[in-house]
This record gives C-alpha cells, sequence and structure tokens, in this order.
C-alpha cells in the first residue's frame, strides 16, 4: 500500500505535516523519494550491457516521468489533492534540463525509457552542459539567446565521486561523473552518465551566450553546441566529444572486467550505440586503449567493429561532420596514428577516394570511420534507410549490404501519452484496459469504436479541454491570448530550412489576405509555430523574424485576427511540447522529400489524436501506410523528385514565382509597406532574397498543393464527428511508433543482450 507514502516521507524529512509544507519543500522531498525507489530496483544481472553514446539527452522534466514508471503518479496526485496540493504545480519547480537541440536527443532520451522498461541493461553516457542550449527570448520580434542555467544545487543529478583521466594534446583533465536514474515503467532502473569538469566557471560568460571559446578548462562543458560558426567553436566541439568518449570509454572498459571479461572477448559483454557522428572518437580512443592492455592493432580494430554499431540521423551534408586533421592534432594527438592506420586498411582494400576515412585535403569524415568500423549501420526510418542505402551512402551500401538495416524511430508512450495527456489516458483504458501500456500495439483495439458516437464525441470533449488548457497556460505564461474554439494547426520543431517553417509562413500570409479579401474561414484558425533556430543561422533567425512580424500584424488587426491567429511560443522545449502536443487538431510535417530522416513530433501529434498534414518524408511514409489516405493529409513532390531535381541543379525558383500569382503575392508580401513598418527591413529583405535567388529547399514547387490540402483539411474538420473519425484511427495506429517496439528491434538485430 502506497496511500500517504509522501506524508510519511515529509514528516521523517521534515518533522511536519503534508499541508504544512511548501511546495518546494514537497518538491525536495519527492525527488529524494523516487531516487530512493529508483535506486532500489537496480540490478547487475547480464554479461552483456549496452552503452548509448549521445553528445544529447534531452531528457525532460524528469520527476512526473519517474512517479508514473514508479506507479506512484495518481496515489500521490491524490494525496496531495486531499491537502489542497496541485501536482503540477510541484511539477513546475523542476528546472528542464536543455541537453539536446531536438529530436537526436530527445530520441536518446526515448530510448533510455525505453531500455529500463523492458528490463535491459543498458546505460547513457554523455555530458552535463551547465547551460545547456540556450533560452530563447524574442526581443523586437527577434530571437534572442540567454543562458539556461538548469542546475540547482539539489537536482536528479547523483554525484558519483568518480573521476576519469583524460589526456589533451598539452593538458590532462580529470572528467567528474554524475548519475541520473532512469527508471523504467514498472521495471529496473538503469543510468544517464553525464561527465562534467571541475574548472568550468559560468562566470566566464560575457554576455548572453558569448564566453572566451579558448579557454578549455573554464569552458569545456558550459554550452551544448557552442556557436560553431569559427573555428574555435569548432574545436571546443572536438574537445567536448573527445572528453566525453575518453571518460566513456574507460568507464566502458572497467564495467567489462568487472563483469569478467579479459578484453579479447569485449564484444560478449558490451554494445555500443554511436548517436550519430558526435561520439565517433569512441572507435579510436577503444582501439587506443585496448592496445594500451597489450592487445595488437588488427585485433583491437576487430574487437571495436564487433562493439560498435553506428545510426545516422540526417543525410544533410553539412551535418555530416568532417574535421581537418590538425584538429586532432591540436585535441588528442594519441588518435591521429590509430585513424592514420584505420584509413590505410581501407585505402588497401578499396580504391575509392569516396569511402577513405581521410580525404586529399586531410579532412577525417567521422561517418566513414564509423561504417568501416561498425558492424552495424541503421538509418531511422524505412525511407531514409533506402536513400543511405541507394543514394547517399551507395558505396558502401555496395562494401557491407550485410551492415545496413533500418529502425524506424519511436517515441515513449509514458511521456507522450500517459503522462501529457492524462484524460485521453483514462478514455482508452476505461474502453480497452491497461495492456497497451505495455503492449502499444493494443492500441488497435479501439478500432471497434470508429463508429461509436459516444465514444467519438468524448475524444472531441478530451481535444477541447486540452486547447482550453493550452490557451490558459499561453496567456499566463507568454502573455498571448489564444482562442480556444479555433482550429489548432501546429507546426513545431527546430528551425531549419529543409523542415520549410518558411512554406507555412506563406500559407499564413495567404489566409491573411484571403480573410482582408473577405473570404472568412468558417472556424476561426490558430496557426501555432514552436521552434529555435541556431544562434548563428541566420536565414533561420529571419524566418522566425518573418513569423513574429505576422503575429503582430495579425493581432493588430482586428478585422483578420477574430478569424485568425499566427502564434510563436516563446523558447519552444519538452516542457511546452508536452502541452502542445494533446492540443493539437492538424500537425505540421511539411520537410522537403527526402531531407527530414524520420521525424518524431509527428509520432506525439499522431498518438495524441492530431491529424498530420504532411510530405511523403522521413516517417509520415510509415504514418500514411498505416492509417491510409483517408486519415492524413499528404502532399507535395516525392523524394525520388526532389534527389534528381538536386543532381541535375535545375531547379530555379523564378521560374515557379512567375509563374503562380497566388505565390508571388505571399512572397512579395515579405517585403510589402506593412511588414517593412513592423519588422527589420534587412532581415526581410535578406529572406525575400534568399527564397527568390536560391530557396535551396524547394519551398515554391510544393506550394500551390500545400495550400490546396490546407484548405481541404480545414474544410473537412467542420465535420467534427468525422474528423473525431480520424482522430481515432491516428490513435489507434500510433502503436507501431512506440520505441518499446524500436528498441526490441535494435537488441534482436544489433545488440544481443540477454543471449
Ligand atoms: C544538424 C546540423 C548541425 C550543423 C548545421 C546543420 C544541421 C542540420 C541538421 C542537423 C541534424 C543532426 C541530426 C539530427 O538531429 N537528426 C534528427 O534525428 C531525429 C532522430 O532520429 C530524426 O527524427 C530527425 O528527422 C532528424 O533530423
Amino acid at each position: 500500500m502506497v496511500i500517504l507514502m509522501l506524508s510519511k516521507y515529509v514528516k521523517k524529512e521534515y518533522g511536519k505535516k503534508l499541508e504544512k509544507c511548501s511546495d518546494k519543500e514537497i518538491y525536495y522531498a519527492l525527488l529524494k523519494m523516487t531516487s530512493e525507489m529508483g535506486a532500489e530496483k537496480e540490478s547487475n544481472n547480464g554479461k552483456k550491457k549496452l552503452y548509448y553514446i549521445s553528445a544529447e539527452f534531452l531528457i525532460g522534466k524528469l520527476l512526473g516521468n519517474n512517479m508514473i514508471n514508479l506507479g506512484i503518479y495518481d496515489e500521490v496526485k491524490q494525496e496531495l489533492q486531499d491537502v489542497g496540493k496541485n501536482i503540477e504545480d510541484i511539477e513546475e519547480i523542476e528546472n528542464e534540463p536543455s541537453l539536446g537541440n531536438g529530436g537526436l536527443g530527445r530520441l536518446a532520451a526515448c530510448f533510455l525509457d525505453s531500455i529500463a522498461t523492458l528490463g535491459l541493461p543498458g546505460d547513457g553516457i554523455g555530458l552535463n552542459y551547465h547551460c545547456g542550449l540556450f533560452h530563447q527570448v524574442f526581443k523586437k520580434r527577434l530571437q534572442r539567446e540567454i543562458p539556461d542555467v538548469w542546475l540547482t544545487k539539489k537536482s536528479c543529478l547523483i554525484d558519483m565521486n568518480k573521476y576519469y583521466t583524460v589526456k589533451f594534446a598539452d593538458f590532462k583533465v580529470k572528467a567528474h561523473m554524475y548519475d541520473i536514474l532512469i527508471t523504467g515503467y514498472n521495471n529496473r532502473t538503469n543510468r544517464l552518465h553525464l561527465f562534467d569538469l571541475d574548472s568550468v566557471k559560468e562566470s566566464l560568460i560575457s554576455k548572453k551566450i558569448d564566453f572566451d571559446k579558448t579557454n578549455i578548462k573554464k569552458n569545456l562543458t558550459l554550452f551544448l553546441y557552442p556557436d560553431d560558426s569559427d573555428d574555435e567553436g569548432r574545436l571546443l566541439r572536438v574537445y567536448q566529444q573527445y572528453f566525453m568518449v575518453s571518460a566513456g570509454a574507460k568507464l566502458i572498459l572497467d564495467e567489462a572486467k568487472e563483469r569478467g571479461s579479459n578484453l579479447r572477448d569485449l564484444a560478449d559483454y558490451v554494445a555500443i550505440q554511436i548517436n550519430d557522428t558526435h561520439p565517433s572518437m569512441v572507435i579510436p580512443e577503444l582501439i587506443r586503449l585496448l592496445m594500451k592492455e597489450g592487445i595488437e592493432f588488427d585485433e583491437a580494430a576487430k574487437i571495436v567493429t564487433e562493439v560498435c554499431a553506428y545510426t545516422n540521423h540526417t543525410i544533410l551534408a553539412e551535418a555530416l561532420e568532417k574535421w581537418p586533421i590538425h584538429f586532432i592534432e591540436r585535441v588528442a594527438p594519441q588518435l591521429l596514428p590509430i585513424i592514420r592506420r584505420l584509413d590505410q586498411l581501407v585505402k588497401e582494400k578499396y580504391d575509392n577516394e569516396e569511402v577513405a576515412i581521410i580525404d586529399a585535403n586531410d579532412t577525417i569524415h567521422m561517418a566513414r570511420m564509423d561504417i568501416h568500423y561498425s558492424h552495424s549501420v541503421n538509418g531511422v526510418a524505412y525511407l531514409h534507410t533506402e536513400i543511405l542505402k541507394n543514394n547517399e551512402l551507395k558505396d558502401f551500401y555496395k562494401l557491407y549490404p550485410e551492415k545496413f538495416n533500418n529502425k524506424t524511430n519511436g517515441i515513449t508512450f509514458r511521456r507522450w501519452l500517459i503522462h501529457c495527456n492524462p484524460e485521453l489516458t483514462r478514455l482508452i483504458t476505461d474502453k480497452i484496459g491497461e495492456g497497451f501500456k505495455s503492449d502499444a500495439d493494443e492500441l488497435e483495439k479501439l478500432l471497434k469504436y470508429v463508429d461509436n458516437e459516444k465514444f467519438l464525441t468524448k475524444l472531441l470533449k478530451i481535444k477541447k479541454r486540452k486547447k482550453v488548457e493550452l490557451a490558459m497556460y499561453l496567456q499566463e505564461k507568454q502573455g498571448v491570448y489564444v482562442n480556444s474554439k479555433s482550429i489548432f494547426d501546429i507546426q513545431s520543431k527546430r528551425l531549419h530550412e529543409y523542415k520549410r517553417q518558411q512554406l507555412n509562413a506563406l500559407y499564413a500570409i495567404h489566409k491573411y489576405l484571403e480573410i482582408k479579401s473577405g473570404n472568412i474561414p468558417k472556424t476561426p484558425i490558430t496557426m501555432f509555430f514552436g521552434a529555435k533556430a541556431a544562434p548563428a543561422y541566420t536565414i533561420a533567425k529571419d524566418i522566425i523574424h518573418l513569423i513574429l512580424c505576422l503575429q503582430k500584424l495579425i493581432e493588430k488587426d482586428e478585422e483578420v485576427g477574430k478569424y485568425f491567429r499566427v502564434i510563436m511560443v516563446e523558447n519552444y522545449n519538452v516542457t511546452l511540447a508536452e502541452k502542445m502536443i494533446p492540443a493539437c487538431d492538424i500537425s505540421e510535417q511539411i520537410s522537403l522529400a527526402s531531407k527530414e530522416a524520420s521525424g518524431t513530433g509527428n509520432m506525439k501529434f499522431m498518438l495524441n489524436g492530431a491529424v498530420t498534414l504532411g510530405t511523403d518524408d522521413g516517417a509520415n511514409v510509415e504514418i500514411h501506410e498505416l492509417v491510409g489516405d483517408e486519415n492524413i493529409y499528404i502532399f507535395g513532390e516525392k523524394s525520388d523528385v526532389v534527389i534528381k531535381r538536386y543532381e541535375d541543379g535545375s531547379y530555379c525558383s523564378k521560374d515557379y514565382y512567375d509563374k503562380d500569382p497566388d505565390l508571388k503575392r505571399a512572397v512579395d508580401f515579405i517585403v510589402s509597406k506593412k511588414m517593412l513598418k513592423i519588422g527589420k527591413k534587412k532581415c526581410l529583405e535578406r529572406l525575400y532574397n534568399e527564397l527568390l535567388t536560391k530557396d535551396w529547399f524547394m519551398t515554391f514547387p510544393d506550394y500551390s498543393e500545400f495550400v490546396a490540402k490546407k484548405e481541404e483539411a480545414y474544410r473537412d474538420y467542420e465535420n467534427r464527428q468525422d474528423w473525431a473519425k480520424k482522430m481515432l484511427v491516428n490513435i489507434a495506429k500510433a502503436g507501431f511508433f512506440s520505441s518499446d517496439r524500436t528498441i526490441k528491434q535494435y537488441n534482436e538485430d544489433i545488440w544481443r543482450l540477454y543471449e
């Protein structure tokens, strides 16, 4: 019986009754209590252990999720309610650790949850950035970045008092290990190990997020992705990466030895998943360490290949990391002889410059090293893996067809349904029981309610409630008015040209002008955007500026504002996502076909009953296949057309602009008098010119189909019962996207824990 467990706990901690405790005291008591309960669920069973190494773990707030996974959330909520307290106020106190950018980091967090939930021995290895990414604020309709100091004295971090020496070229440091407990849903506790450096000083930050990038001892773990628009920033990233993998590799080898490995049999004890190329130096570092233990180079390379597996998360060339040799020389010269030997072996075997690790310009291609010296290479959605095999990595696929495999991404339903949408969870549980919580495919049982009016009405009622909650939250926290009776059309994800927030913004202009000329929508519409742009990514910031200018223009315009609003929420993060996603009607997934590796927001929205409006890209392709044409809005050119157009270099955006007067009208509006009155001429003109002369991510060819599809979706929304059916099918078919399924596949095909 867990009844009154919290009251007993605070009595012991503070010597007083629960009702006499402040919210902060309750928060700290819960933090301690859940951590003690989590620690009890640790076990050392299993010979082989997985290490998921990643520069990002976007874990979000932990308290609520931990309570759910420990099975005490409802009891604690009730206990608090009984003394007049609200569990959400307590959860609100926790700072969100912003240890990731977007999808890649959030995926790593979902995976840790699923690994623990499936009872698999697997820990994360990463870095403890003091300020994480950055906190986004809007000033004069421009993004400004300020440090996001999330660490507090008492937090979810456990000081392990454990240090590993990391040797850089001209100095040594001690990597200090902190752990976060990762408790699975009704299952074991694993750990996320985050390395930090004691000498790092937040006082090094001068203005906003500027700091001396050369003072490594003081800046190493200050920020995630320091601005890498200059060599100093890029070099700092290499320092961070080597710090992470060197400490991580030592931890891995120590633990393997403790479990009985003689290191020659390391592959029986250890599986390492390399999350994108940021941790790639773990390969030469492990080889180096094995050689220090007396193992010959050839054997060490073979062992490491059997241990390591690489996941690719993008086909964007600019995101595939390449480091000049002199960077590695500066940071970790001890790796160079090893990387050169690995490259030599490749060059002896294959006479193809395209697969060489070190190219003719003395640049090291990290992904190439990963592919040659891992036993598995995977993409993150069916289409993405096909594109890797047939286009981006086709030379490698010819060499190693057996290494390539697909693992379509997934999301943890504990956070993205049970925690963020308890009302929907209850409705589902009432109808089909609790089974779906451990076997997500059981959601399909909901399909039998597709013609059940009462059920559909309840679904709509929950959506309504979540919309009201979001409207109230945004009003209170960000001071924006939201009409909760409007259609909630949401695009939230990192800001990047390939994700095409600019296409959606062009639609917003179109809609504004249509309303101005008397075409009033039947139901009011709110277009939400949530996105951070990289600090040095000028055009991405210009797109934010455009959206904020539109927001201002429309809210000042009474005539239009009644029917239509554009809202760019400030500082979009996991906490906001948990509030926006359950409230969404239309989920925008409009990347340029072939460019979005998978997307995971698309899955979260679908699970919460939003209908996707998207291109045939990433995991949208699989969503489309699962829900059928009736329950998704797909538009735009297919990936093969896009890939071909890039190949022949034939794209000219101006041709589309000249041919389509509606598109021309929307594009011209960016630099219209009305907009220039509100916005910055330099930013708006730069964006306008970028679209007209480049439009590298081909917004224009998809514009007219996008407008038509969106109108179709808005029209369909008018028939609420039919719309609710689409919602239901989306929820019922979302089971495939549980990260439990993804992790089972990783384990069966790659890690093979518990064999
Ligand atoms: C990184 C960078 C860094 C340098 C500047 C340009 C740029 C562009 C893209 C990226 C993406 C890095 C990898 C990444 O975050 N990929 C995301 O991974 C998700 C999880 O697999 C996946 O759902 C997203 O589609 C994919 O974009």
